[in-house]
């Protein structure tokens, strides 16, 4: 199991988690998505490393922004 912690921008409350928390989860090999929405932080559990570009892309379908590190 791999876990990596994202950074991204606009979420404001519990419907943006849920949000992003559906899109990325719906990610083929991922299995658990957590927000921490005061921090702007989403950390993916994944079966293997996942494409920054596929995370960014359903950050982006959910309505928001992956922020670059
Ligand atoms: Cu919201």
């Amino acid at each position: 199991m791999v876990n990596t912690t994202y950074q991204v921008q606009g979420m404001t409350c519990g419907h943006c988690v849920s949000a992003v928390s559906t899109e990325v989860g719906a990610i083929a090999g991922v299995r658990d998505v957590q927000v921490d929405l005061a921090a702007g932080r989403v950390t993916v559990s994944s079966d293997q490393p996942l494409e920054t570009a596929v995370v960014r892309a359903a950050v982006d379908e959910a309505g928001y922004d992956l922020v670059d590190a």
